[in-house]
């Protein structure tokens, strides 16, 4: 969108889903990039509505509320509290968080969805869903488990099968179970309101084709999907916790959580002004985490239905879909709403080289975070915008954490702003000296210090934030070499005014520094501020050489960053370790048990102990291994998928349990007499099943 032409911005971030605590992915996906990117602006005197709230519909939160055996109700408010605690905590900058349980929300979500269905947008479809007889209830594709039919892993969801990872339909699995009740579910018929997502397929391409500006990753996907064809889409379920669909023939059915969410975000500006009108807002609400101060002016439609307003959506790569196709086709069908201007998504952050995962217990909390390293956001802000999937997916180590704060923060920023500050103490009284003669290799580092904040605003308004933070860190590197290479603490023995001249020049670099931080690391910033003594900056003036008037009494200096010690980021990395080793405790507890066998059943098999006498790798094969085995009756060859977890020197000699009489197969050129017995745990990894103490070989199992 032509700069000129916008008057203001609303900018969104991805509702967070209220059914656990926000980790490290988030924050650098999502709301850091969007807090930084809304921060400059605010910098830059521009009008901004900096909007999220939390996600409290659907399917997972039911899902998360059965499992604590509580409430819906009590799960949100648990973890809305929590969630928002955390923004406010890293000082992510919501002019509101506002949450979809609200009332507000209820209205305007449901409004919107009867406004389409008075235009006649909606088609009505019957189908036929799963439905749990004992529990009288229709089953979402979460609530249903059964056998992969791609894998046959036993334990696969409606959806999606978490060992092999393909999508699925409830309908597609093998033996359907209702989680609820057990029982296998029926197919019962149930009618509901579909988006008919391929009537706007023409109007959704001239809008995606006007934005070829947009990220790769986020133009090709909607050319994907669009080129693939759009289908119809439910816009309602069968679900008694969301938003009630307002119709008469629509008892037990609520708005698609996908339809609610994203008008979200105008239900929370919408709260964000009526409260200001209705003169009840207080900024310490603790319900509503309003940052804003004073009471709004306009009104809640300029940031929603004006051309003059650009839209920015920032969210994950998981949510591409929903903002650029399916809630620009319900603005369409609405008709009166602007459509974003951008949707800056990011790839995922994994951690220690592993995909973070919310029920593996593999993630950094952020409410934790700040338990463990208090008052250390601004570190954790650095590192995650620092290596921020922009591009790609990237990996969060402690390891690099720890280095970039004590390599980067500590040695060069704090470095530089102490040594400054400290100097300018000892030799002038903590006084602003006078600029006296500026040299050549004053001018250049003056030039390119003024050079530095507009190459820092291209980046952020083309949302490279890491980029953006690296131009940072170099104003910053410059101050330090000027340092270094002027050496005022010798030449304060020859040549005081000169001395004059280089610290002043470096209180320039300092207060620039304030500004320009400021978006990325705000803590930082007000310590600057309050270090430097000087309050309320604008963009414009950094880089500029006037920031810090001659006479001006600085305070005494505070260390910005402090060393973080090996023992810090070990008790962290074992801290994973340990929650993943609890987790595998659990997972393993809750498999349920397959369908009772008779006991003939089980004295069918032969199962007996051996020695493993010898073992090699099966050629051209990563799993594979060949074992011969002693097993009291005969010497034998058992072909085993463990090699990726055992190597052969270490498990010859090792006693097993082996089934003797499972019929012989051929493995890869490789005729297998019997199967030896292992234990699997949650995470695929594998031990041996034998007896505690050595026995015969050939001793019997049973
Ligand atoms: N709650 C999904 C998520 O957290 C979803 C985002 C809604 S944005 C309108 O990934
Ligand atoms: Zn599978």
């Amino acid at each position: 969108m032509d700069n000129s032409k916008i008057k203001r911005y609303t900018v969104t971030a991805a509702l967070p889903y209220t059914n656990g605590p926000v980790h490290i992915g988030h924050l650098a996906g999502v709301y850091l990039p969007a807090d930084t990117y809304v921060r400059f602006l605010r910098a830059n005197n521009r009008d901004v509505k900096f909007i999220c709230g939390s996600d409290e519909n659907g399917v997972p939160i039911t899902l998360k509320a059965k499992r604590e055996g509580v409430s819906p109700q009590e799960v949100v408010d648990k973890y809305h509290k929590i969630i928002g605690d955390s923004f406010r905590d890293f000082g992510v900058s919501f002019d509101i968080y506002h949450r979809t349980s609200s009332q507000m929300h209820h209205q305007t979500a449901s409004d919107f969805f009867e406004t389409l269905y008075n235009k006649g947008v909606f088609t009505e479809e019957v189908t036929e869903q799963y439905y749990d007889e004992k529990a009288q209830t229709f089953l979402a594709d979460r609530y249903i488990t059964g056998t992969c039919p791609k894998c046959g892993f036993e334990n696969a969801y409606g959806d999606q099968c978490e060992n092999c990872g393909s999508t699925l339909n409830a309908t597609d699995l093998i033996n359907p179970k209702s989680t609820l009740s057990g029982e296998p579910p029926v197919r019962k018929e149930t009618k509901n309101w579909f988006l008919p997502l391929e009537k706007y397929e023409d109007q959704l391409r001239t809008y995606i084709e006007s934005h070829k500006e947009w990220k790769p990753n986020v133009y090709g996907q909607c050319q994907s999907w669009l080129n693939a064809g759009l289908q119809p889409r439910a816009m309602t379920r069968d679900l008694d916790w969301g938003v009630k669909v307002p119709l008469k023939d629509a008892t037990g059915k609520v708005l698609y959580v996908w339809f609610d969410a994203p008008i979200g975000y105008i239900s929370a500006t919408r709260e964000l002004f009526e409260y200001a009108r209705l003169d009840v807002w207080n900024p310490k609400s603790e319900e509503y985490y309003i940052n804003q101060n004073g009471v709004q002016k306009g009104n809640w439609e300029d940031y929603w239905k004006d051309d003059s307003t650009k839209l920015v959506h920032f969210i994950g790569k998981d949510n591409i879909v929903f903002h650029c196709i399916i809630f620009p086709a319900m603005l369409m069908a609405h008709g009166g709403y602007t459509l974003a201007d951008n949707v800056p998504a990011n790839e995922f952050l994994n951690l220690e080289g592993q995909k973070i995962s919310t029920s593996k217990n593999w993630a950094v909390w952020l409410n934790e975070y700040l338990v463990e390293f208090k008052d250390k956001q601004d570190v954790l802000r650095y590192v995650l915008t620092a290596t921020a999937p922009e591009t790609k997916d990237n990996d969060f180590t402690w390891k690099d954490f720890q280095a970039r704060n004590n390599n980067e923060l500590v040695a060069v920023f704090g470095n530089f702003v102490n040594r400054v500050v400290v100097l300018t103490h000892k030799y002038f009284g903590g006084k602003v000296p006078m600029l006296m003669d500026v040299t050549p290799e004053d001018q250049l580092v003056i030039d390119e210090l003024a050079a530095a904040p507009a190459k820092i605003s291209a980046s952020i308004e083309q949302y490279r934030f890491r980029e953006a933070l690296t131009e940072v860190m170099n104003v910053a590197r410059i101050g330090n070499k000027y340092l270094a290479e002027t050496e005022p603490w010798k030449v304060i023995k020859t040549d005081e005014d000169r001395v004059r001249t280089i610290l002043n020049i470096s209180l320039q670099i300092v207060a620039s520094l304030e500004i320009l931080v400021e978006p990325f690391l705000p803590f930082t910033a007000d310590k600057l501020m309050k270090m430097l003594s000087y309050g309320g900056h604008q963009w414009e003036d950094a880089g500029k050489m006037n920031l810090l008037v001659r006479g001006h009494q600085l305070n005494e200096p505070v260390l910005l960053f402090e060393k973080i010690e090996d023992s810090e980021v070990e008790a962290q990395i074992d801290k994973l370790n340990k929650s993943k080793d609890d987790n595998i405790k659990a997972n393993t507890i809750a498999t349920p048990a397959k369908e009772n066998i008779d006991f003939e059943q089980f004295s069918a098999m032969d199962i007996r102990v051996a020695t493993i006498i010898a073992a090699e790798k099966v050629e051209k094969t990563k799993k594979l291994l060949k074992l011969t085995l002693d097993t009291g009756i005969d010497e034998r060859t058992v072909v085993s998928g463990i090699a990726e977890y055992f190597k052969p020197e270490d498990i010859i000699g090792k006693q097993v349990s082996v089934l003797v009489n499972l019929a012989p197969r051929e493995i890869k050129g490789v005729v297998s007499q019997g199967m030896i017995l292992m234990s699997e745990n949650a995470n695929g990894e594998l031990t041996f099943v034998a007896p505690i103490e050595n026995h015969n070989n050939g001793s019997i199992v049973r």
